[in-house]
Order: C-alpha cells, then sequence, then structure tokens
C-alpha cells in the first residue's frame, strides 16, 4: 500500500551505549553472518545497505557524563540521529526500511526517521518491556528503556536529544507481549492511555486475537503505515536466549512468528526493527539459536510466510 519499490534498506546499528552490556553491537553482523541479507534477497527483494556502519562505533565521544540519571547520554544521541537519518532515506526511496540493532535506544532513531514520511503512522512495539520511561523515571539510567518518552513528547526538550520532535501519537502506539514493566511506566501508560497487550491477554485472548485487536486499536481500517519495533526479548528465554534483559514468561516462537506474519499480510509495514539481540551472552548455541529466530522475524515480517 505505502512501499513503491521491492527494494529493502537495511540499516545495521552496532551500537550498544544505551545499556551496559557489551556484545549488543555485534548483533547486526551475526545476522548478517547468519545470511539474513541473502535471505531477503531470496524472497526476489534487492536490498540497499546503509552505508558506514563502523561509524557508530567510532563516534563515541571520548567523556559522555551522565546528565541527571541518563547514561552515555551524548553518544546515544548522535547514533540515533544518523540512524534517523538513515532510516528516513530509505523511507524517502519508498523502500521498506528494515533496522538491526543494536540496542532499542535506537529506536529514538528508527521511529523519528520513518515518521518524517509516513506523518500518520502507527507503531507496534513488541517487547517484554515498556520502553516508555523518562529521564525522571528511569532507575537505571539506561536509554534503551527510554526511546518512547522522548517520541511521544513525554520530556522536556533538552540537549543533547533537543533535535527529536515529538512524532508519535500515544493513541497510535500499542504494545504486545509485556511483563515487566515499572511502576513508573505503569503511570505513565494509565495516564496517556495507552494500549497494552501484555502475556497475560496473550494467555487469556490467544495471540490471533491479540494480534487482530492490537491492529484494530491503531489501525482500524487497515489503511495507516505501521512501523513494527520488535525487542527479540518479547520472546521467552527458552527461544531467545541471548539478550541483555531477559525476562520469563515471554512469546512461544509461534506466537512472535505469528505477529510478525498478520502485520506482514496487512500490507502495511513500512518499517521494521529487531533489536537487542546480543552475541555475546550465553553459549554458541544460545547465540545461534538467537541470531536464527531474529533473521526468521525479519523474513516474516516480509512476507516469507504468506501464501
Ligand atoms: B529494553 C528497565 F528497569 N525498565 O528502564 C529499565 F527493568 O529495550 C528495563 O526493552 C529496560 O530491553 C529494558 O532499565 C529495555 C528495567
Ligand atoms: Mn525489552
Ligand atoms: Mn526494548
Ligand atoms: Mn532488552
Amino acid at each position: 500500500k505505502f512501499i513503491k519499490t521491492t527494494v529493502v534498506g537495511v540499516t545495521c546499528v552496532p551500537f550498544s551505549g544505551g545499556q551496559p552490556k557489551g556484545g549488543v553491537d555485534d548483533g547486526p553482523i551475526e545476522m548478517v553472518r547468519f545470511g539474513i541479507l541473502d535471505q531477503i534477497q531470496d524472497m526476489g527483494y534487492s536490498v540497499e545497505l546503509s552505508e558506514g556502519m563502523d561509524k557508530y562505533r567510532s563516534m563515541k565521544p571520548a567523556s559522555d557524563l551522565p546528565i541527571g540519571k541518563m547514561k552515555n547520554p551524548r553518544y546515544v544521541s548522535m547514533a540515533a540521529r544518523r540512524v534517523s537519518d538513515q532510516v528516513k532515506a530509505h523511507c524517502e526511496q519508498g523502500r521498506m526500511a528494515v533496522t538491526l540493532g543494536g540496542d532499542h535506544s535506537i529506536a529514538m532513531g528508527t521511529l523519528t526517521g520513518s515518521s518524517m514520511v509516513y506523518k500518520d503512522m502507527c507503531v507496534i512495539w513488541v517487547d517484554a518491556h515498556a520502553d516508555i520511561n523518562t529521564p525522571e523515571t528511569t532507575d537505571s539510567g539506561n536509554l534503551h528503556g527510554c526511546p518512547l518518552s522522548f517520541l511521544l513528547g513525554l520530556c522536556k526538550s533538552e540537549a543533547p536529544f533537543d533535535w527529536i520532535e515529538p512524532c508519535l501519537r500515544a493513541d497510535r502506539l500499542v504494545y504486545i507481549g509485556l511483563r515487566d514493566v515499572d511502576p513508573g511506566e505503569k503511570a505513565i501508560l494509565r495516564k496517556h492511555g495507552i494500549k497494552a497487550f501484555s502475556m497475560h491477554d496473550v494467555d487469556k485472548h490467544g495471540i490471533g486475537k491479540v494480534v487482530e485487536m492490537a491492529l484494530d486499536h491503531v489501525n482500524k481500517d487497515r489503511s495507516l503505515p505501521i512501523h513494527m519495533s520488535f525487542d527479540v526479548d518479547a520472546l521467552d528465554p527458552s527461544v531467545a536466549p541471548a539478550t541483555g534483559t531477559p525476562v520469563r514468561g515471554g512469546l512461544t516462537f509461534r506466537e512472535g512468528h505469528y505477529i510478525c506474519e498478520a502485520v506482514a499480510e496487512t500490507g502495511c509495514l513500512v518499517a521494521l526493527d529487531l533489536v537487542e539481540v546480543n552475541p555475546a551472552l550465553g553459549d554458541p548455541e544460545s547465540l545461534r539459536q538467537t541470531v536464527a529466530v531474529g533473521c526468521s522475524l525479519v523474513r516474516c515480517s516480509l512476507g516469507e510466510s504468506l501464501l
């Protein structure tokens, strides 16, 4: 409906500054090694890869003292700004924008970029966590737990994040998979009436119904562009063990894939993030399993299993 080419614009973001664990910056390269780019091409797309993925590592400032509780604020801001330019460029060309992370703070960039082209887009956030802490409510100070508060304009526009324009409406955001939400985040969700389908809802209604209700909430007529931001920790740790903040009781392999398939089926998907794959965590088999499932979620989102 919105995608004008058969080109997938892939942006690899080897970035870990939004949280303390090294290794998540190797997520994209491991997915590329596993063959994600060839797999996308084998589906009949061509791939346009954003340039200069090494720049993300080298843009780390020599000194980056916390601002309030926020850790690595300048580094996170600079990386997200670059992501935003790269995603925006793909969207402007009518390509499906696929971003491989990296920690979830990069979503400040992906959603800023896509929303500049698709003004009325909606967002499906698939995650164990709500990632909506503000610089005030965050306990950890890790910015991968905060991207949505910036995008929704819940925190004041201050350097180094003053380039971020609030670009998302609270009623255009829906969550699936939540099971570890901080008290401050719960208050924010309540205050702004943000719709969330937790694991409790998945158990109660089944994933088919949950995805239908989620889509009905943000995209009643299936007429708006969709940006899906998929944190691999939404999946159960038995399915995706190599991630920095695993929480038990998550989505099964099929539930995760069902979400991607159903979103692909709408024909509305314009941008996808696959984040928080951390190859440094766990044994080689956990790593292989997590990278493989990440790649398979990307393929399903691009319509692999549609007949
Ligand atoms: B992720 C947390 F306190 N809420 O803010 C925080 F539980 O991108 C976790 O979803 C954030 O992996 C997790 O640090 C961010 C914590
Ligand atoms: Mn998460
Ligand atoms: Mn997340
Ligand atoms: Mn995580």
